[in-house]
């Protein structure tokens, strides 16, 4: 099965939010309790980003809560870190525990957030797990080596690149390295980032991440497959030459943000497809459809 987008995206938009929006866009994605969970990002009419629910029993019809979930204010002595905002969140489980890290938005620019949660009612936060700027950060689903590693984006000068570390207690984090740098003169060229958590399979560690090329005034988001090492995964095995997604229908094309798909969650269900939830134009909520067979394919 290769890429197949589903025929009546986007699955959501502001129209499926009770309370008011400007936009409803890049979720993170988990399977709990039978159902399909969306954390989505709700950018609110002053420009700043919380997060509500949206809840599936079949993965396309979704249902928003009627308030969001998480919100700035409720970061405690951590509040100042995301005072404009919280945004693009993964999720991964953990020892039994769902762990999201997003970017807090303030006047210190970008870090990231590390936060947990049980039920997805109540939340806890043990604030930044970076300096500024960083961003894209998602976590392997399992410990390695006795660590648990994260894959994120610092950002120096005119770098983009993801870097890789680890730590014992998802707190404190260090052994930092260079992972991967976007390619120059391709799809990818001006910078790249981590877009979906990591899923553990038999060739390795696999996620989608996000390429961007600038063309004047314009930047074309597309999305890759990344895959690193199962015992090592400071080493990048392979990853797709070319993009498996990329803007090319109008909801993907107009909106806030002009021709980006931008994805930081996806579902494996028990079949081995893939649900990709994705956003076009950083507007929306979509779907795409694959399978873990055609991602490792795809990875060169
Ligand atoms: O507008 C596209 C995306 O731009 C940013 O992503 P990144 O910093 O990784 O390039 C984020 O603001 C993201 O939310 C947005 O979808």
């Amino acid at each position: 099965m290769e890429i197949i987008k589903y025929k009546k995206n986007p699955i959501l938009t502001v129209k499926d939010v009770s309370f008011k929006v400007n936009s409803i866009f890049n979720p993170g994605a988990v399977k709990f309790n039978n159902e399909y969970l969306l954390v989505c990002r709700v950018e609110m009419p002053n420009g700043r980003s919380s997060f509500v629910l949206a809840k599936s029993k079949d993965g396309i019809n979704f249902k928003v809560d009627a308030k969001p979930c998480l919100m700035p204010k409720d970061h405690g002595e951590y509040q100042k870190y995301v005072e404009w905002g919280i945004e693009d969140t993964r999720i991964s489980k953990i020892d039994g525990k769902y762990y999201l890290t997003y970017t807090g938005y303030s006047q210190y620019m970008p870090v990231v957030i590390l936060t947990s949660t049980d039920d997805f009612k109540k939340y806890k936060t043990y604030g930044p797990i970076s300096v500024p700027s960083n961003k894209d950060c998602a976590l392997l689903p399992e410990k390695i080596n006795g660590y648990y590693w994260k894959v994120d984006r610092p950002t120096a000068d005119n770098r983009r690149d993801i870097w890789i570390s680890r730590s014992t207690d998802m707190v404190h984090w260090g052994n930092y390295q260079f992972l991967i740098a976007p390619q120059a003169g391709t799809w990818e060229a001006d910078k790249i980032g981590i877009s979906t958590p990591f899923i553990k399979t038999q060739e390795g560690w696999l996620a989608l991440y996000h390429g961007v090329r600038g063309f004047g005034i314009t930047s074309i988001y597309k999305l890759g497959v990344l895959l690193l090492d199962l015992e090592k995964p400071w080493i990048v095995k392979a990853k797709s030459p070319d993009p498996i997604l990329a803007p090319e229908e109008e909801y993907e094309r107009v909106g806030d943000v002009s021709n980006v798909v931008f994805s930081n969650g996806w579902i494996v269900d028990d079949d081995d497809t893939i649900k990709i939830y994705y956003s076009g134009a950083d507007t929306n909520i979509c779907l795409a459809e694959t399978s873990i067979n055609y991602l490792l394919s795809v990875c060169k």
